[in-house]
């Protein structure tokens, strides 16, 4: 045998052992009996998965998601009471979605956003699995009157993409009309937070945001940015009439390379595509606790 036949069949042993380690990793269970097939949507209106580079507004009312979202309380809900709440996910068959049918994504398998009808009432909960199989339960106080939306961010470990359902609740009571002028600055927690759009935000073109935290006074104090859920930032956008939400994450993703101390500032991409009035709620971890701020922002068509 030549040196060169040697080599080839090492070259060839070395691919097939290789493949074979590949085709196995592939065949084993990913701990889900659910598959592809039970997220998908026939037809027109099916749900857009996300794109995490360039995040859109996700309309997860209008389209047919492939889940189904159903909720219980233990109590009717009510103003400043805390409540607890079981959720249900399921497949569009009926068949349970339960922890094992979920990847982790941003630290958590399922993500709750949920919004009172005026945008003053923002919450992000995390369920925890419940006793029977596709249930999840967590608590909440709603703050607000009114029909609260809960919008479920998840991925499914069959088609490891984002996916949303939408499920609402009422809480009684008066709803309070308050009118929002649009407003890119809020002091909160001791702290200056301002909200940077672009001159013209406009529907449908990609728009640049910047976040900006600092200390009041002529003094700078370090602000005590820490990390939440993966990231040094969330914000969640809700137009008036809660027909979805997008969610961002700033372009500053490395997390061993905090922003600057005295004055962070984090940079965030995201298209909407329609114009109108809408709630940005930023969320923050400032030494360990979190902090919602909310901005009001318009679109112009
Ligand atoms: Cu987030």
């Amino acid at each position: 045998m030549t040196a060169d036949s040697r080599t080839n069949r090492q070259v060839a042993l070395i691919t097939a052992v290789a493949l074979a380690l590949y085709v196995l990793v592939r065949l084993l269970p990913t701990g889900s009996n659910l598959n592809h097939m039970d997220f998908r949507t026939e037809g027109k209106g099916a749900i857009e998965f996300c794109d995490p580079a360039n995040p859109q507004f996700i309309p997860v009312v209008a389209v047919r998601s492939p889940v189904v979202v159903a909720l219980q309380t233990d109590r009717e809900p009510a103003r400043d009471q805390p409540v607890k709440f079981t959720l249900r996910l399921a497949t569009a068959s009926g068949k349970p979605i339960a922890p094992a049918d979920l990847l982790v994504a941003h630290t958590r398998k399922l993500h709750l956003l949920i919004v009172d009808p005026t945008l003053n009432d923002y919450q992000h909960v995390h369920p925890e699995p419940g006793r029977r199989a596709g249930e999840w339960e967590f608590t909440l106080t709603p703050q607000r009157a009114g029909l609260y939306r809960v919008f479920a961010d998840f991925t499914p470990a069959a088609t490891q993409r984002g996916l949303y359902a939408s499920v609402d609740f009422t809480v009684p009571g008066a709803v309070a009309t308050v009118v929002r002028e649009p407003n890119t600055t809020a002091q909160l927690a001791g702290f200056n937070f301002e909200l940077v759009t672009p001159p013209r935000f406009r529907a449908g073109k990609v728009a640049d945001l910047k976040f900006r935290i600092e200390s009041p006074g002529r003094e700078k104090l370090p602000v005590p940015l820490q990390p939440i859920m993966d990231a040094f930032a969330h914000l969640v956008a809700f137009d008036e009439a809660r027909s979805g939400f997008a969610h961002l994450h700033p372009n500053e993703s490395d997390l061993t390379k905090p922003p600057d101390a005295k004055r962070p500032e984090l940079t965030f991409k995201v298209t909407i595509p329609a114009p109108g009035r809408y709630a940005i709620w930023a969320q923050v971890n400032l030494d360990g606790h979190e902090v919602f701020v909310p901005f009001w922002v318009d679109v112009m068509p």
